[in-house]
């Protein structure tokens, strides 16, 4: 068996156990004081590539996921277990994967869009109902991610990952740990702050900064939140969505507006970045795999959706790419008391209280859309 998964932690402590043993006791037998050697952090597999791939059968299926959203070995191991060929295509938000399946000229067979899009394309009927008896191992998904308000039936869509929004800030240039969205309004950090290049999330923020709620369609509150954001500008180095964690590491900016699991990511890489969600409140997300209504290939849809919830699949996913998990079995492998103990992951209640999730909101989507072309133009 090639291992091709690894988790954090074991390698290392046997690197450094060996690396110990070494400097103490190695050529004279006298135990030396020196430092121990740092090595790159290697882990134990999750997940192994079978000895003998199946033959690729011609089958495919098609799936339109996030960027930087997917281990790319799992999908190697999908291939070489299933014989099904993944095309793979990525999306950067909900708003630019959605017109592309409402346009009608491409058709998908898994997609992985956010608890609001997934409400609206239920209601638009481009979604299909899954078939629970095709995908056994929904079963390790924590029923706290089923039925979600976007999918009340639990019908349409099988959760992927869930998170927060809030700000990852350098703790070398932000000396006071922020606790307030206020810092994106502070003059100190002109042109040091990276906001997200996402209508929907943006828009919210900015909404929760002018004191409304994240879900109004309120024209007044809407014309609130974009002078907020027109104001803002000036101090705004860039709108971007996956290059934030390249940049944040890099330490191009001092503050960023992420999503969470992308901060897990940065925070990983980097022990000069920290995560918080603000006091004034914030959004809570999930992001869910579904069949859309016109997909050529729903059994291997099925058969994608059901390996990508198997406990070793899902681990081996988080390992890669961050994002909290609704995968109870997954989380117990991956190690369930260093997962709980992250509070990106794990945040507390009265953060929770304070998270709401995004509501589909029907034709008044149209205002968020006019308002963030107009931010975004004039940048
Ligand atoms: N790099 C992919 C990130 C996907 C995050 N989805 C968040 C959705 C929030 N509405």
């Amino acid at each position: 068996m090639k291992t091709i998964y690894k988790k954090k932690g074991f390698w290392i402590i046997l690197v450094l156990v060996l690396a110990f043993a070494y400097l103490a006791f190695g050529g004279s037998g006298e135990p030396i004081e020196d430092e121990l050697i740092e090595e790159e952090e290697e882990s134990e597999p999750f997940v192994v590539m079978p000895d003998n791939p199946v033959k690729m059968t011609g089958e495919t299926i098609s799936v339109y996921n996030w960027g930087d959203y997917i281990d790319s070995e799992v999908i190697d191991v999908f291939e070489a277990e299933t014989g099904i060929k993944v095309i793979y295509e990525t999306f950067e938000t909900n708003e630019d994967m959605y017109a592309k399946i409402a346009m009608g000229g491409s058709s998908y067979d898994v997609i992985i869009p956010s608890d609001y899009m997934i409400e609206r394309m239920i209601q638009e009927e481009l979604l299909q109902p899954i078939n629970w008896n095709n995908v056994p191992n929904v079963k390790n998904i924590d029923p706290r991610f089923t039925h979600e308000s976007y999918d009340p039936d639990f019908a349409y869509s099988v959760p992927y990952t869930w998170g927060t929004m809030g700000l990852l800030y350098n703790t070398q240039t932000v000396l006071e740990a922020p606790d307030s969205w206020d810092i994106l309004l502070d003059e100190e950090y002109k042109m040091d702050l990276f906001m997200l290049n996402a209508p929907r999330d943006t828009m919210a923020i900015a909404l929760v900064m002018a004191g409304h709620d994240l879900n109004s369609i309120t024209p007044s509150d809407l014309a609130d939140a974009k002078k907020l954001l027109i104001d803002q500008k000036p101090l705004v180095l860039a709108y971007v969505v996956d290059e934030v964690k390249d940049k944040m590491i890099a330490g191009e900016a001092s503050v960023a507006l992420v999503w969470s699991g992308d901060a897990t990511f940065c925070m990983s890489e980097s022990d000069e970045l920290n995560y918080v969600v603000p006091k004034e409140g914030s959004n809570i997300f999930y992001d869910s795999m579904c069949i859309p209504h016109n997909a050529r290939n729903v059994s291997g849809a099925e058969k994608f959706i059901d390996f990508m919830c198997r406990a070793d699949v899902a681990a081996a996913n988080y390992d890669y790419v961050g994002y909290a998990i609704p995968n109870t079995a997954a989380i117990e492998l991956w190690g369930a008391e260093e997962y709980n103990a992250s509070p990106v992951n794990n945040p507390p209640q009265e953060t929770l209280d304070k998270c709401q999730v995004f509501k589909y909101l029907g034709d008044d989507t149209r205002l968020y859309d006019q308002i963030w072309t107009e931010i975004i133009s004039e940048f």
